[in-house]
C-alpha cells in the first residue's frame, strides 16, 4: 500500500547451512531503533492488531512462518502475506493495521522508532479515520 514500503532486508545465504538477514540504523533505515519486541506462541488464524498509531514508526518482518498483514491508510487499503525473513515492511505513516497468522507459530518481529506509548496508539477504527481525513 502506498504510504508502507516493502523492503528487502540484507540476506546472506551459506551453503546448506541457511541465511542470516541483518539491518542496521541509518544504513537501512530512516529511523532510530529505540525498541524491539516480537510476537510469539500464535495459533493458525488468530487476528491481533486492529490499530493505528500517530508517530510511530516501525519495520515488521517474519522470520519463521507465515502472517497476513492487512494494512489501510489514507492512499487505500492493502494486504500483505510475510512469509520470507529477507522481507521487511516499513509503515511509517498513519496506518490501520491488522495481522492474521497464517500458520501457527509464526513469528512477527518489529523494530520501532520509539519506546512503547499507549498514548500513541489509536484503537478505535472510527477516530482512525477521522485521524487520516485530516
Ligand atoms: C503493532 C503491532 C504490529 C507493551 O507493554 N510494550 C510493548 O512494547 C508492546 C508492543 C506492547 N505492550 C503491551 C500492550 C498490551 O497490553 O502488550 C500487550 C499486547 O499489545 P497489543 O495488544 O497492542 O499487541 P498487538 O499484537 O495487537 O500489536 C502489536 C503492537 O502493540 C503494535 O504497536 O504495531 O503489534
Amino acid at each position: 500500500v502506498a504510504g508502507c514500503k516493502i523492503i528487502r532486508i540484507k540476506t546472506i545465504p551459506t551453503v546448506n547451512a541457511g541465511e542470516l538477514s541483518f539491518f542496521e540504523t541509518k544504513r537501512d533505515l530512516s529511523f532510530e531503533i529505540k525498541r524491539i519486541y516480537y510476537i510469539s506462541k500464535v495459533p493458525e488464524g488468530v487476528r491481533r492488531g486492529f490499530h493505528a498509531h500517530r508517530k510511530l514508526k516501525q519495520l515488521l518482518f517474519c522470520p519463521y512462518g507465515r502472517i497476513q498483514l492487512i494494512l489501510e491508510n489514507k492512499y487505500g487499503r492493502e494486504e500483505i502475506e510475510l512469509s520470507d525473513p529477507s522481507i521487511g515492511v516499513v509503515i511509517d505513516c498513519t496506518t490501520w493495521r491488522e495481522m492474521l497468522w497464517l500458520q501457527k507459530d509464526s513469528v512477527l518481529c518489529v523494530a520501532a522508532s520509539d519506546y512503547y506509548k499507549v498514548e500513541d496508539y489509536i484503537r478505535d477504527y472510527q477516530e482512525f479515520k477521522e485521524f487520516i481525513r485530516k
